[in-house]
């Protein structure tokens, strides 16, 4: 126990030789502590239920979210709190007084007539879920029915997030994706604990989320994208869905309205943000850097507090993101000046601000988390405002860009920060990573996925796996159980899993697929 998960070495595929059996510890992100007990199974039969604490809604929903995601390929019904548990059952329980669990851990104990799953919330017990899918033959990822047995290996699993912040980044501003690929991208990151799904909703290429006070925002400033195609925006509704049905995984999403810099859309759709009073056309290039709000003019204030206002009635979460990064046409004292204007604003609409690095030098309240993004492992910005108490959301682009190409032959992506191969995505300490940016500082880390040349749903999947999983097992399993060589035999693992769920993955010769 408490070390790294041993993969079990006699399993690849869907009929391994064990008897259609996982190993235990066979998950990623890889548990904190893991206890087999040889040779004894749990089976997934056509009378097991399921079984919630009673009168607690966000549990119950943890068990309808099982038996919706097992139904479909066990083809059981799986029934929800029928009769008190029996045998052969699986129990979802919670249990404030185990305190090595945290908020959000979980302990499983699977036994031959029983798996239960403790936790101390419904968030613990959702993850504990999640460790359960992959436990299961690939095969229980499957959309239609297909023959059984159903094993889950027996023993236990304790398990905690080292990090509270997961997150994934999903650029929809170069290139639209759509309501339901943006769920499709949910349901591929819930699986591996991510719990923040970024957005980075505009940018001199489009915006793209509905903005009652300004509505040319997205009727003009999101007709387009990178390379000319249609662009597109979420209406109020649109968004308000992405939001639920991220909830329902447990993740919160982090909306980022870009500013200063990359605000082409926005001035192209009202000539009076401009400083010249001029609107300029749309642009469907890739440079950036080039445009600004206008940081001299009142008008400037009143659109962004507009915004703010309407992003943060439609964000139930924590966090709102003000982008801030490459102002490379405001000079510092005008980005400065814009920054704290700006900074009062997110907080006077009830959020915490995040922002990229570049942001620390207007020095924001040290609730504020700063995103580093640089490619260096000592920034004195990001230094100082970890001193001052900042958190610090660590998103290295040389490791964790997913936009990143695997080499230099890969046919999508950007290559600025990269090449980025699956061991450089995972070969990286977050708590360690920079200098003097203690581990205490760090909240957690994110994976971009920026979008200049990615227009599909199979784009995004061939650059987000594997490295999207190496970055979430960083953000969640202690350092002690980071291995690459575990690593890459569980993720080897994972490819019948993503060849069920219809993932299409990049088959870097670094992992030994089966
Ligand atoms: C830099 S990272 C950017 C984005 C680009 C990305 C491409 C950051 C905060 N800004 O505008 O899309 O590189 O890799």
């Amino acid at each position: 126990s408490a070390a790294a998960p041993q993969p079990s070495p006699d399993r690849g595929n869907d009929q391994p030789p064990n008897g259609g059996s996982t190993a235990l510890g066979d998950v990623i992100p890889a548990p904190t502590s893991v206890d087999p007990i040889p040779g004894q199974r749990f089976h997934i039969r056509w009378n097991t239920g399921i079984h919630t604490p009673s009168g607690n809604t966000e549990a119950t929903e943890v068990g309808r979210y099982l038996q919706r995601q097992l139904r479909p390929s066990t083809g059981y019904g799986l029934l929800l709190n029928r009769g008190e548990p029996d045998r052969g059952d699986i129990v979802l329980k919670l249990d404030g007084s185990e305190r090595r669990l945290g908020e959000s851990g979980y302990r499983m104990d699977v036994r031959k007539h029983r798996l239960t799953i403790h936790a101390t919330s419904s968030e613990g017990l959702f993850y504990g879920t999640q460790t359960l899918r992959q436990l299961l033959p690939a095969k229980a990822e499957s959309d239609f029915p297909r023959h059984g047995p159903w094993p889950v290996p027996a023993g236990t699993i304790v398990d905690k997030p080292r990090f509270e912040h997961r997150s994934a980044m999903l650029d929809v501003a170069r290139h639209f994706f759509g309501v339901d690929q943006l769920k499709r991208y949910i349901d591929q990151i819930a699986q591996y604990k991510i719990n923040y799904l970024h957005l980075h909703l505009t940018d001199d290429q489009g915006w793209r989320i509905q903005i009652d006070s300004w509505p040319r925002l997205t009727t003009h400033g999101g007709s387009t994208e990178v390379g000319g195609g249609d662009g597109g925006y979420y209406t109020k509704r649109q968004f308000t869905e992405i939001v639920r049905y991220a909830a329902e995984r447990n993740i919160t999403v982090v909306p980022e309205i870009d500013m200063p810099g990359h605000t082409n859309a926005a001035l192209s759709s009202y000539a009076e943000l401009n400083c010249d009073g001029e609107a300029p056309p749309l642009y469907t290039g890739i440079e950036v850097g080039f445009s600004s709000l206008c940081v001299d003019k009142e008008i400037t204030y009143r659109f962004v507090e507009d915004v703010i206002r309407e992003v943060a009635e439609l964000t139930p979460g924590r966090y709102l993101h003000i982008g801030g990064d490459e102002a490379h046409s405001t000079t510092d004292e005008d980005y400065q000046r814009f920054m704290s204007r700006v900074l009062p604003l997110v907080e006077k609409y009830g959020k915490t601000p995040v922002g990229w690095h570049e942001y620390a030098k207007a020095t924001p309240s040290k609730e504020a988390m700063v995103q580093y993004w640089g490619t260096s492992t000592s920034n004195e910005e990001v230094a100082e405002a970890a001193e001052r108490g900042n958190p610090i959301l660590l998103s290295p682009a040389n490791r964790s860009y997913l936009d990143q190409k695997y080499n230099e032959d890969t046919e999508l992506g950007l290559d600025w920060a990269g090449p980025t191969t699956v061991r450089e995505a995972y070969q990286w300490d977050p708590g360690t990573h920079m200098e003097s940016v203690p581990e205490s500082a760090v909240a957690g880390v994110e994976a971009p996925l920026w979008s200049e040349t990615l227009t599909t749903s199979d784009h995004i999947e061939f650059m987000a796996f594997p490295r999207l999983p190496a970055v979430a097992e960083l953000g969640w399993s202690p350092a002690s159980a980071h291995d690459w060589e575990s690593f890459r035999t569980r993720v080897a693992h994972q490819a019948p899993r993503w060849q069920e769920q219809g993932i299409d993955f990049y088959r870097s010769e670094q992992i030994p697929w089966s």
